[in-house]
């Protein structure tokens, strides 16, 4: 074997040359693997003896894509575009072996050889999308002409990975190989391309099915919601439809579009939330020499909506579930409900039936907090009370095992506060999951003050499991999450009454990128929540509507009036009420601009944001970007509240709050850290 370069080999097996990439973690096309695989085939395509070529991957994957880390970088190394050609011009068949993944750029090599086979558990795919991105070397020209243009709109769209074996039926895979034998089946296969003399075959010489423009009219129809506010997905179609022109034309609009979106704000903020979400699993003091304990049992208590929603993230991962109830019909519903759940998601094709069978034997309920006592992991998800919970865990103390992780899924409530009422305070966390819970990728684990290590390290691990984005956060009022959507909440009544109507807030927040404004949120959450009839004094508008039981959806009408297929219309009704509030406070109704809803509902978040940087309650700026956009429904394609604080530049963000801070009082204060950073003239990126 030969060393091409530090992350290349090459050796012959007989007649076959094999060029071995190893770059962990995962086989990216760093400058150092393009150069190997220029050299490399160079090297194979130039030696006489050899009569195939076989690219494979060593360690878990094969090339998961182009190197993200080194975009908007100096431009170092080989050309993909000149390894490709080679490649593809080889006059020497090119086979790729693929294990693991083929993602991105790493699929649009495998697209240049003149064959792929790959073992069944190996997936492929173009998930540039998710990066606000196309793939860029000819992937938006060379998949449509394999999978035809239906196929080739929703891989690239969705950037789905596709699993080997729909991949083999589709064409994309030409053969599978036995799982860990990659290595031997690509060589087998290698050389009956030569003993068979199969052509070789090049993806740019053929054509593309099924490109008509009624496809990509109803393609663009059916997902203009899921599209909105998106560029990149509208510049992936766009390529698709440039697929049916010779494909150096079809090229040229694709290196277009690309430098487009790579050049955008859209893409830089996408990028930027990959690497913040990876980066929220890195926990300074906590190293890999942190012992994890098993979490090989859950129990939570509670079955409604929450601990429901709690279970069956663990039933998904294949661990059993203990639900505990007060009473026989609350169990009854809650276990009813997750298995309707299912059931519906069976009904759609998502689920086998036999799976969810396999899930639902998963999961007991019981009436009796004591056959807790085996659970590694006990959730709460009672009522949001301090006295109730810390009760709970009273008791929990006494009957769960030594060692066993005792969670919270309180979503503001003082965790410290419920791990005093126990006497093993570093085994309690929060472990706060965001509704729907079976849905929602985010996952805040509140580090108490006395929580252990390994407690800290299981729940972020765990998070993983369950398919969470976990993001550490500290004791404070409503976590990073909900102490930031407060002070959201907080202008948006405060505009409301200053004349603003709700579905004014609303619109502007939902042109940003939400997927709905606060005033739609509290429509679909309920307006009750935490409204007495008893306790109410009509002292707010909210309090007003519940009065009138205007209570939102579920009542036809809120702060909105809805029709029977729960369409809101702006209300005359609330209109009225924020009318009459207005001249009984004396205020005189003014017209507020789209900027400044903009302004005075965003701007305190950042704000806020910082504020949590500064008491050390969020670990990174990243991290508070991460919960916002994982539970939040911030726009992906905005990267988070500090990202846009850092896009808008922190000067401005600071001079717009002190313009609101005069006119509206210390509410909008810009805090000491933001001030500083902007008086250096730097961003929260450059925290370190
Ligand atoms: C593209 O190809 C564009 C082409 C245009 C033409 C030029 N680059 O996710 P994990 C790192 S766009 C750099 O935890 P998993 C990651 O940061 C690209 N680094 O592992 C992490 O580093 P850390 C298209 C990358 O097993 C480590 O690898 N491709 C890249 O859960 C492990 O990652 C994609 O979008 C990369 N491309 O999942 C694929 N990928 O340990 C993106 C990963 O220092 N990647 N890293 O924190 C993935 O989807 C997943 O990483 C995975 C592995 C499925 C490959």
């Amino acid at each position: 074997m030969a060393a091409i370069n530090s992350v290349t080999d090459l050796s012959n097996e007989g007649d076959v040359a094999v060029i071995t990439l190893n770059s962990p973690p995962v086989n990216a096309l760093s400058a150092g693997v393009r150069d190997g695989l220029y050299e490399g085939f160079k090297a194979a395509i130039a030696d006489d003896s050899v009569k195939s070529i076989v690219l494979i991957c060593d360690g878990r994957t094969f090339i998961a894509g182009a190197d993200i880390s080194e975009f908007g970088g100096e431009r170092k190394g080989a050309d993909l575009p000149a390894v490709q050609d080679m490649m593809e011009n080889s006059p020497k068949p090119v086979v790729a072996a693929i294990h693991g993944t083929a993602l991105g750029g790493g699929l649009e090599v495998a697209l240049v050889a003149h064959y792929r086979v790959a073992v069944p558990s190996a997936k492929v795919g173009l998930p540039e999308v998710n990066l606000g991105l196309l793939p860029g070397a000819g992937g938006t020209q060379r998949l449509p002409r394999i999978v035809g243009a239906a196929k080739a709109l929703d891989m690239m769209t969705s950037g789905a990975h596709v699993p080997a074996k729909a991949a083999n039926a589709m064409g994309l895979v030409d053969e599978l190989v036995e799982e860990g034998k990659l290595r031997e089946g690509a060589i087998a296969f290698a050389k009956k391309v030569v003993a068979e003399n199969w052509p070789l075959k090049k993806v740019r010489d053929r054509e593309v099915a099924g490109a008509t423009p009624e496809l990509f009219a109803d393609f663009r129809k059916a997902n203009a919601r899921k599209f909105r506010g998106f560029l990149a997905p509208e510049y992936n179609i766009r390529c698709i439809e440039a697929s049916t022109l010779p494909f150096d034309e079809g090229m040229k609009v694709e290196r277009k579009l690309f430098m487009e979106l790579m050049t955008g704000p859209q893409s830089a903020a996408q990028r930027y939330v990959f690497f913040a979400e990876r980066a929220a699993n890195k926990i300074p003091d906590i190293g890999d020499d942190v012992e994890l304990l098993p979490v090989k049992s859950v129990g939570v208590i509670g079955a409604g909506t929450m601990g429901g929603g709690i279970s069956m993230n663990f039933l998904n991962a294949g661990i059993p579930v203990k639900i505990v109830e007060m009473k026989q019909d609350a169990l009854d519903r809650g276990l009813g409900v997750i298995r309707k759940n299912y059931e519906n998601t069976a009904a759609k094709g998502r689920l086998t039936l036999e799976a969810v069978e396999q899930r639902m034997g998963l999961l007991t309920g019981s009436l009796a907090l004591e056959d807790l006592a085996d659970c590694d992991l006990i959730i709460e998800a009672v009522f949001e009370n301090m006295d109730i919970k810390k009760e709970v865990f009273g008791k929990l103390d006494a009957i769960a095992k030594p060692g066993a992780i005792l969670a919270t899924n309180t979503s503001y409530l003082n965790v410290d506060e419920i791990a005093a009422s126990t006497s093993r305070p570093e085994s309690v966390i929060g472990l706060h999951f965001f509704s729907p819970a079976n849905v929602m990728r985010l996952l805040e684990i509140v580090r108490g003050d006395k929580t252990s290590k390994p407690v800290v390290a299981t729940s972020m691990k765990l998070a993983k499991t369950i398919g969470k984005v976990g993001v550490l956060v500290g004791v404070c009022n409503g976590f990073v999450g909900n102490r930031m959507l407060s002070s959201r909440q907080i202008q948006a009544q405060a505009l409301v009454a200053e004349g603003a109507m709700p579905w004014d807030v609303d619109r502007v927040l939902y042109d940003f990128g939400f997927p709905m404004g606060p005033f739609a949120m509290s429509d679909l959450a309920g307006l009750d929540i935490g409204w007495s009839k008893e306790k109410s004094s009509s002292s707010t508008i909210r309090e007003v509507l519940c009065e009138m039981d205007r209570r939102g959806q579920k009542t036809g009408a809120g702060y909105y009036d809805y029709d029977e297929k729960r369409n809101a219309k702006p209300s005359p009704v609330t209109e009225q009420i924020i009318k009459d509030f207005a001249a009984n406070s004396g205020v005189n109704p003014r017209e507020i601009s789209d900027e400044e809803i903009l302004e005075r509902t965003i701007l305190p978040m950042v704000n806020e944001g910082a504020k949590i940087l500064e008491e050390g309650k969020a670990l990174r700026a990243s991290d508070v970007d991460t919960v916002w956009v994982n539970g939040y429904g911030w726009p992906v394609y905005r990267g988070g509240p500090m990202h846009y604080g850092d896009s808008l530049g922190l000067a401005k963000v600071v001079e717009r709050l002190k313009h609101y801070q005069d006119k509206h009082g210390d509410f909008f204060k810009p805090s000491a850290l933001l001030e500083k950073l902007a008086a250096e003239g730097k961003g929260f990126k450059d925290l370190k």
